[in-house]
């Protein structure tokens, strides 16, 4: 499951050549669909249909269009929310979808979306295979596309080549905070304990990355503390409680959960203390997001700490598209940071005003 494919994006520079500066034309900014049929976003190097070579953006930026894989739950919410209000900012008219946690339908989304002959395309891919060949699609019809969130699959997609690149979290560093925080509430490197695993969405980016930066993390720290049960409850709060009630009657005596978000911690919680477990006594939980939900259980002690994977991508996105446009230098990928949040230092009351 825990590919290591992600050590080799990490790792280059690359140029998309210096090129007119560019006025941003404004628009309004809305959702829907368009019927424009011109293609803004062509160079005369790039002819759409057969192109194979990066995208260059070479037009004032006025349509951009944003592909989301789901508006299930706080985090998505938020990020719904960040990228609608950067749009706005900038004046841009904004076309969006919402593939409600279906590939099929992302696919799909996307191809109406390049039908519409957006400047630029954002995509936030439910799964990392899923989405690649509308995304080839795009550079294929000379629309150059941002990856937001959720990464593609870059053996198959590559950033620099096939698309600008990609905006979003550590998620592998994420799941190796998860592991270092659970750690330190069991006691330490030495302890000897089991624990379980609620994976999100098979497929992920998220999951993908989570899972591998915990488990690796474990290992190396606390080889005493095992996974007894690694099972998906695909992000979803009700999920992973119908997960978490039946995990806890077959494994009674672990001593931790980790959930790959937070809508599956809480679900966790809630099956635990149905089960007459004391979490945050005798099972500590440790999740990702940094939902006001979930903060308000760390505050409360029945959650021990979350890792933040903060939603609020839209100032980056939309500053990337910025450069991007400019024809400056962009990385292979825009690093959106991200804290831990814990109640015994204080971090999660800081942090819990500006909780999502
Ligand atoms: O953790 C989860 C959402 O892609 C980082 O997706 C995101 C994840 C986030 O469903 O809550």
């Amino acid at each position: 499951m825990h590919r290591p494919w992600f050590s080799l994006k990490r790792s280059f520079l690359r140029n998309v050549g210096i090129i007119a500066v560019l006025s941003m034309t404004l628009a309004a900014c809305g959702g829907g669909s368009s019927s424009s049929t011109t293609s803004t976003s062509s160079t005369s190097s790039c002819t759409p249909g057969s192109n194979t070579k990066f995208v260059k953006i070479t037009q004032p930026i006025k349509k951009v269009a944003w592909s989301q894989n789901a508006l299930d739950g706080a985090w998505r919410n938020a990020e719904e929310k960040s990228i609608e209000d950067a749009a706005k900012a900038g004046n841009y008219l904004l076309l969006k979808t919402n593939a409600n946690n279906s590939d099929v339908q992302q696919v799909q989304d996307i191809e109406t979306l390049i039908s519409d002959h957006p400047d630029v395309l954002l995509i936030d891919p439910h799964t990392e295979d899923s989405e690649v060949k509308p995304l080839l699609d795009a550079r294929k019809a000379c629309i150059p596309v941002i990856v937001v969130d959720r990464d593609v699959n870059e053996s198959q997609a590559t950033p620099g080549r096939d698309f600008a690149t990609f905006v979003g979290s550590d998620f592998q560093k994420q799941g190796a905070l998860a592991a270092d925080a659970l750690i330190e509430a069991l006691g330490g490197p030495a302890t000897k304990a089991t624990i379980v695993e609620l994976t999100g969405t098979t497929g992920s980016s998220p999951a993908i990355l989570r899972g591998g930066g915990f488990d690796g993390e474990l290992t190396t720290k606390a080889p005493g503390i095992k996974i007894v049960a690694e099972q998906t409850a695909n992000f979803d709060r009700a999920t992973g409680q119908q997960v978490m009630a039946t995990l806890i009657q077959q494994f009674p005596n672990i001593k931790g959960v980790f959930a790959h978000n937070d809508e599956m911690g809480i679900g966790a919680i809630t099956a635990l203390k149905a089960a007459g477990k004391k979490p945050g006594q005798d099972i500590k939980v440790v999740s990702i997001d940094g939902t006001k939900d979930a903060i308000n259980l760390v505050l409360s002690g029945d959650e021990y700490a979350v890792v933040q994977s903060n939603p609020r991508l839209g100032p980056l996105t939309f500053q990337t598209l910025d450069k991007y446009a400019k024809g400056e230098d962009l990385p292979a990928w825009v690093v959106q940071p991200d804290k831990v949040f814990k109640k015994a230092d204080g971090s999660a009351a800081a942090y819990q005003p500006d909780a999502f």
